[in-house]
């Protein structure tokens, strides 16, 4: 393969739901550049892009796959995505390293939610969008309804620049307004007669080319002025201005496809080529805001936005060259680790397939082998620049579930399976949650958690199971409390003895110091002569004060009191958890000349400080999220219904293009699987996303039970 120079390179991804046929027009995209020779089929599971076995199995693509094609002495890499939002990683990962995406709409469905959704992260991520409506040639494929639906979801920013003849079974061409052509095709690999416009559509063109002319001028007040003067805007023109256009996203133009058939294709990549920008312009901030232009005569610099472990090759690293010039053989370095690594090999990406070359220039798309430390997200750039790339944005997780291995045995393989992976998709993450006891996995939805643990049982051979997280409970108190405890052994050698008194009450941010107290109707003052404030590593404070008069206890024996005290903070009189929020006085006590020690004191104090909390009106506080949600107007009651048998507080609503967005405070106890209930809901048109927001006292019916049920679990002990 040549050499192509930045102006010369096109990046995109290629959008839509899932089925739509982007896999199948990557395939005839492909075709046309001679990159493959045959072109596969789903059906046959033989595509370059999903070339996976659990892909062949779902019978859909689950990764993102870096492709090419070369096209009109051009460079078009392409970014083929899956059509859900629990591969959604993919998608952002390729937004990342494109500068415009292609968005597939199934003529037979019109805008579907995959649709909406992708359309959504394309606009969060500024990403200028072409679309294509494919599968013109099945029977139930329908045009005008398509476009109609467009123009309904996105506004009037959608002008078909093509309109198709025929469409169903026979659909064999298209009028393009903007070429002022008709496209015949006789045969399915892409073979077309370039015609005059017909007569029979002279007029239907002529609107068509009058709405397009509208849309390109609109982007530029001299192309806008020429509009206006003449009418008319020349080729050039038209180019000029749909190209500003996309840009802005204030054009999304249309085009007619069967990439089944091999229909449009050519003519779609031309365009794209013709009126979405190369990298030439981009430029990118590092962490630290150096702007680095995409620009291959200067310092040479790669983003990894992918790694994976394939079959014959081991780890494979996808990059772009963000600037310069990547040569075969170069030595980079990382520049915020320091690992050295030397690109050996240099290969143009189309799925398995793996073209060595021996040069890229900026802005082109690559991937190279046997790096030793590079992970997704890194940099590694020539060591005299200390750039660091931003890290890809992804979305939040939205599914978290605990996960075990069935056999005990394999806990320690059950990890590394699932640091393996989750390299290789960074919209898993894994954690080991040590108040909880408990590996959790988080991931972008259900569907996404079982292909991880397809993984598992198929690849890594592991059997597991998975069940809902434990909740991070808190225990703290409401008034004031106090409790005496004596600790006394003697039986033969030395014996133990510790006694203390002490009182508790709630900590306040920002309450003042108090010395006196009412217990019992009785007044109590104490005499403040030191205070210790702890910060607990699971959230809230621990005052700690010694109002101890008349020496009762040594001032030796005071951590080991508060030890005690911090010892049963970590695992809370109630249920187990940690409890905060709590202010200890220690006034008083007794000490033994011969039998007093460390132990003692704290053996008195945990227990001193377990009567005290529960005499102090406790309570348990859970986690609470805030969630935002983006339903379909339509949807909105199933929803709300639902989130009310949710403990959920409604905190606000407003409406934006047909969705609602509601926001609402709920229990994390709650939240198990609301991807899947609400996906369910909505036919998977909602999306939502959750924050933790603070902690509150749960209900005195939930207390209750997880009362009842520390209590059973203890008594299991
Ligand atoms: N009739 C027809 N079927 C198509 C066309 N494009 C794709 N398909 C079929 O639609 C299904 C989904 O295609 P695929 O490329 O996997 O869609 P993706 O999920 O968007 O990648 C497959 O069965 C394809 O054969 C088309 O232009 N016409
Ligand atoms: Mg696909």
């Amino acid at each position: 393969m040549k050499t192509y120079q930045t102006g010369n390179i096109r990046n995109v991804v290629l959008l839509g739901s899932s089925k739509s046929g982007k896999t199948t027009l990557a395939e005839a995209m492909m075709f046309e550049g001679k990159v493959i020779d045959r072109r596969g089929t789903i059906e046959a599971k033989n595509t370059v892009s999903d070339n996976t076995e659990v892909e062949q199995i779902y019978q859909r693509s689950i990764y993102s796959t870096p492709l090419y094609t070369e096209f009109m002495d051009n460079k078009l890499n392409i970014i083929d995505t899956p059509g859900q939002d629990d591969f959604v990683g993919g998608v952002i990962a390729g937004f990342k390293v494109a500068d415009a995406g292609i968005m597939i709409v199934n003529a037979t469905q019109g805008v579907e939610v995959g649709t909406e959704i992708f359309a959504r992260y394309a606009e969060q991520h500024k990403m200028p969008l072409v679309v294509g409506v494919n599968q013109l040639d099945s029977e139930k494929a329908a045009w005008d309804t398509t476009v109609d639906s467009l123009k309904q979801a996105f506004g009037n920013k959608v002008v078909p620049v093509q309109f198709p003849v025929a469409v169903g079974p026979g659909f064999d061409g298209f009028v393009d307004v903007l070429k002022q052509k008709f496209y015949r095709f006789k045969d399915e690999n892409g073979t077309r007669e370039d015609l005059e416009i017909p007569a029979e559509y002279a007029d239907q063109a002529e609107e068509y080319r009058l709405a397009l002319m509208e849309a390109a001028a609109q982007n530029d007040e001299e192309l806008m002025e020429k509009y206006f003067e003449t009418n008319d805007l020349t080729f050039p023109e038209m180019i000029k201005g749909l190209n500003l256009g996309i840009l802005a996203g204030s054009v999304m133009p249309v085009f007619c496809l069967s990439a089944k058939k091999d229909i449009g294709v050519k003519r779609l990549m031309e365009f794209v080529i013709n009126a979405t920008p190369s990298p030439a312009k981009d430029v990118e901030v590092t962490v630290d805001g150096t702007e680095v232009p995409c620009d291959s005569s200067k310092e040479t610099a790669l983003f990894f936005y992918r790694t994976s472990v394939e079959q014959h090759l081991g780890e494979v690293s996808y990059f772009k060259v963000m600037s310069g010039k990547l040569t075969e053989g170069m030595d980079l370095v990382n520049p915020v680790t320091g690992a050295k690594e030397r690109v050996t090999q240099i290969y143009a990406v189309a799925g398995k397939k793996k073209e060595k070359v021996s040069e890229m220039m900026a802005g082109d798309l690559g991937c190279t082998v046997k790096l030793k430390t590079v992970k997704t997200n890194q940099t590694l750039a020539v060591p005299s620049v200390d750039w660091e790339f931003k890290s890809i944005d992804f979305p939040q997780s939205k599914f978290r579930t605990a996960i075990k291995a069935k056999d005990e045995k394999d806990e320690e393989k059950l990890g590394e399976a699932l640091n393996k992976y989750s390299a290789e998709d960074p919209t898993i993450e894994v954690l080991y949650a040590k108040e909880l006891k408990q590996t959790i996995i988080s991931g972008q939805g259900e569907h996404h958690i079982n292909i991880l643990k397809w993984h598992l049982n198929n690849v890594y051979k592991l059997e597991v199971e998975l069940f809902a997280p434990r909740i991070s409970y808190r225990e703290t108190i409401t008034k004031v409390a106090t409790a005496s405890y004596r600790h006394k052994k003697q039986s033969g050698g030395a014996g133990q003895f510790g006694e203390v008194h002490l009182l508790i009450e709630p900590f306040v941010e920002g309450a003042p110091q108090n010395n006196r107290f009412k217990i019992d109707g009785k007044e109590m003052v104490l005499n403040i002569k030191g205070k210790e404030e702890y910060t607990m590593d699971w959230g809230g404070k621990l005052e700690y004060y010694n109002c101890i008069v008349g020496g009762a206890i040594d001032a030796r024996f005071m951590p080991a009191i508060l030890k005690g005290i911090m010892e049963k903070m970590e695992e809370g009189p109630l249920t187990g958890s940690y409890a905060r929020d709590i202010r200890v006085y220690v006034y008083d006590g007794k000490m033994h000349p011969v039998d007093s020690n460390e132990i003692s004191f704290k053996l008195a104090s945990r227990n001193a400080f377990k009567e005290a909390f529960r005499n102090a009106g406790p309570k348990i506080m859970e986690p609470i999220f805030n969630v935002e949600i983006l339903v379909p107007s339509d949807c909105m009651g199933d929803v709300m219904s639902d989130l009310q048998n949710r403990r959920a507080m409604i905190e606000g609503m407003s409406s934006v293009k047909g969705f609602e967005v509601l926001k609402a405070r709920v229990p994390l106890a709650e939240l198990y699987k609301y991807s899947t209930t609400l996906s369910s809901l909505t036919s998977g048109r909602a999306t939502f996303t959750m924050e933790y927001a603070e902690y509150s006292q749960v209900p005195a019916d939930v207390q209750d039970k997880l009362l009842k049920a520390y209590q059973e679990e203890e008594g299991d002990e």
